[in-house]
């Protein structure tokens, strides 16, 4: 009995600790319908090597879309969304969430559903810069797009 209470404890603190050591993100769409094919946020800031914890909240969007997020190698922003427009041909291309394979994506999350949210854990890049993010629904990325920069 003891021993279960003490690890109880122990599972509550580790969880404390946990919740302060991660970095928690939140995007949505732009809340305004002029401009809903972006993002609400265009520059996020986190600690090189940082615990994330990325949530996208699509359940209230002035224009419902499924939208997702890639997270990239220093400017390679061009040339991501460049390839996911390829995949317009793709027949699978929007079960695939318009995501092309590439080196370049360093953290994906998949379609989010109009009136869904969902979110992703990573650990932040090691390397100080400034990380574009951005949807690849074909058209979305000219604007739907941001930076996230790393800091020491
Ligand atoms: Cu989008």
């Amino acid at each position: 009995m003891r021993k279960a209470l003490l690890t109880l404890l122990t599972l509550t603190s580790i969880a404390a600790l946990r919740a302060d050591d991660v970095k928690e993100i939140v995007l949505k769409p732009s809340p305004d319908a002029a401009t809903a094919l972006a993002y609400d946020t265009k520059t996020l800031t986190v600690t090189a090597g940082a615990k994330v914890k990325l949530t996208f909240d699509n359940s209230k969007s002035a224009v419902p879309q499924p939208h997702n997020v890639v997270i990239c190698k220093v400017g390679t922003k061009d040339k991501v969304l460049g390839a996911a427009m390829t995949m317009l041909s793709d027949p699978n291309g929007m079960a695939k969430s318009y995501i092309p394979e590439s080196t370049d994506i360093l953290q994906k999350m998949n379609f989010v559903q109009p009136g869904q949210t969902n979110s992703i854990e990573f650990v932040a890049p090691t390397e100080p810069g400034d990380y574009p993010y951005f949807c690849t629904f074909p058209g979305h990325g000219l604007l739907m797009n941001g930076v996230l920069t790393v800091t020491k």
